[in-house]
């Protein structure tokens, strides 16, 4: 599947350098699993816990401070190229449901395009500068509330949608005129370099063609040509990746920034390719007329041999997390950080700035913790530390959280049902509940159920509880991992475990 869609990209991209000499050739592509969605970024906010949900490929190294050595000293990565121990992230898409809670998508993680800009080399063809080992760059920027189509950033961004009709649309914001069954929001990074600096602040240290095309084209002065990223992250917008009761209608779908929009859309990329790799490469695989079809170093690198002897589909993190719920199992009240619901089209001031103080925090990933993806099922942090997040837009009110020893931190929280940790989940366990549940009298869809469950705030206002009656001590969650094999029919039980069964399949 793989191949065949390089092979077709490869093709693709040999017939546009023909057509038009403004863009640029495709060398290779990656696609990568997801490894995490958690709110870490080492490039804009190294150390501690950054300000918006991040859906993360890459590198099994990744947490809040990653570095270059770090990454190459990391055992596997989620990328179909071992030699790829780089980190890419971008904010996490969202489902706002009706009633005001969110749901994070079931991504299907990353896919890298790597081109080489033959038509319009700056300093010569093939005579691309190599980017330091500790090079990292943000694509896009998260404050953008303008778009204005003869600036190369804003042209960088994009919204591909394809819907029932089979119509393959790019916008430069979400769609809202139609529902998208695809929609993938998807970034092309600087190609030009100042040939110092690895990272700065500002941003300046890389920049776009000057002419407006974000694909290809000169570099201002001083500026050389590096090989050109184009990065796509794409959804599958169906009830099995958001949640039963999914419907689609005009601005339901919310970047973790908490843009209805997208034009804080943007990206990451923390460098972890052995030095020089990519112009390796491009040197050794351009034969001065196109890209050669079998590439040693890229053919080499699909091999699991060379990545631990982990496919990319089992390299889990072993890096951080925050400890949080994204929404990926249970709906949460609001999006993780201080991200209230806007619109970046309305402008800055949209963007509403409560006072809000962190309470989240960084914690090294565990068994215990849960929280990382593998295979393309993603889980959310289930450490017995687990913050329920009220920063947003919605109030006091939390629909549910997962966790052993769930507490509720905060006051006056409303908490309808909540899952204790600790995996297993059988049918026969999740029936016992909804059954147990029945013979009192209780509500399942108010159901607190789980080992020692507690609700320690006297202003929480819990519905109903079922604590301990249940056949087993140690009730489910075994989220996302469970599958339709607990589909046993019970409506009770469907109300209670609906988002943990949501499968978690990574698809091409
Ligand atoms: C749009 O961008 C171009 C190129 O950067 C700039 O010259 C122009 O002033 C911008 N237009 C507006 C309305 O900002
Ligand atoms: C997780 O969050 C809680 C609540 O704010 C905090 O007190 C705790 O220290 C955090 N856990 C860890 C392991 O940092
Ligand atoms: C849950 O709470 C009990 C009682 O406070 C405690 O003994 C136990 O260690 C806690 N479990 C976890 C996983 O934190
Ligand atoms: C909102 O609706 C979703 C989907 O039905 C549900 O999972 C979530 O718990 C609801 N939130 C509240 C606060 O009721
Ligand atoms: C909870 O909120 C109420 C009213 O807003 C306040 O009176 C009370 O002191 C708060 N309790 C705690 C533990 O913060
Ligand atoms: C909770 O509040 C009720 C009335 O508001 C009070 O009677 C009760 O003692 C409180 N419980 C605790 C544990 O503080
Ligand atoms: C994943 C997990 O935490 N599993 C635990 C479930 O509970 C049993 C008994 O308490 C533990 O032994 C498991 O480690
Ligand atoms: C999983 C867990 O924490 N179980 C505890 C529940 O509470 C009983 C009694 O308080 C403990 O003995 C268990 O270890």
């Amino acid at each position: 599947m793989i191949s065949t869609k390089t092979g077709f990209i490869i093709l693709a991209a040999l017939g546009t350098g023909k057509l038009a000499a403004a863009y640029d050739d495709l060398l290779f592509t990656e696609d990568f699993f997801p490894l995490i969605n958690t709110r870490l970024d080492p490039i804009v906010s190294p150390g501690a816990v950054s300000s918006h949900v991040h859906h993360v490929a890459g590198s099994s190294a990744f947490g809040a401070s990653t570095d270059f050595a770090a990454l190459q000293a990391s055992e596997c990565t989620t990328a179909n190229l071992a030699q790829d121990k780089s980190n890419y992230w971008v904010p996490l898409l969202h489902y706002k449901w009706k009633n005001g809670s969110y749901s994070a998508i079931t991504g299907d993680g990353l896919s890298a395009y790597w081109k080489m800009p033959l038509t319009n080399p700056t300093d010569g063809a093939g005579n691309f500068a190599v980017v330091p080992d500790d090079f990292r760059v943000v694509a896009g920027s998260v404050n953008r509330v303008t778009y204005n189509s003869s600036n190369a950033l804003d042209n960088a961004v994009s919204f591909q949608c394809i819907d029932a009709k089979g119509s393959y649309d790019k916008t430069p914001y979400i769609p809202t005129d139609r529902e998208c069954l695809t929609i993938r929001p998807q970034i092309n990074f600087p190609e030009c370099w100042d040939g110092v600096n690895a990272y700065k602040q500002d941003g300046s240290h890389v920049s776009y063609p000057i002419d407006g095309n974000p694909e290809g084209g000169k570099c201002p002065a001083g500026y050389h040509k590096i090989p050109h990223l184009f990065l796509e992250s794409t959804y599958h917008i169906k009830a099995e990746n958001i949640g039963e009761g999914y419907e689609w209608y005009p601005g339901c779908f919310v970047l973790a920034t908490g843009d209805s929009h997208g034009y804080s859309f943007h990206a990451d990329w923390l460098n972890g390719f052995p030095s020089g790799f990519i112009v390796d490469t491009f040197k050794q695989c351009y034969d001065g007329n196109t890209i050669s079809k079998t590439c040693a170093p890229i053919d080499q690198g699909r091999n699991e041999a060379y990545n631990n002897g982990k496919d990319s589909n089992n390299c889990k993190s072993a890096g951080e997390i925050v400890n949080e719920s994204a929404g990926q199992q249970m709906a949460i009240a609001s999006l993780p950080g201080n991200n209230p619901l806007y619109d970046s089209s309305v402008g800055a001031s949209s963007r509403s700035s409560n006072s809000y103080t962190e309470k989240a925090k960084v914690v090294q990933i565990s068994e215990t913790t849960q929280g990382y993806c593998l295979g393309g099922k993603c889980t959310d942090y289930a450490g017995s530390d687990i913050v329920v997040s009220t920063g947003g837009d919605s109030g006091s009110s939390v629909s549910s959280v997962a966790g052993s020893n769930v507490t509720s931190s905060s006051n006056g929280t409303e908490v309808t049902s909540v899952t204790a940790q600790n995996e297993t989940a059988t049918s026969s366990v999740i029936s016992a509940t909804a059954a147990a549940a029945a013979t009192s009298g209780l509500s399942t869809s108010n159901l607190l159920s789980g080992s020692n469950v507690t609700s320690p705030s006297n202003e929480t206002d819990v519905t109903s509880a079922l604590v301990g009656t249940a056949t087993t001590s140690s009730i489910d969650v075994a989220p996302a991992t469970a599958t339709a094999a607990s589909d046993d029919g019970d409506d009770g039980a469907e109300l209670v475990c609906e988002r943990r069964k949501k499968k978690r399949v990574f698809q091409w």
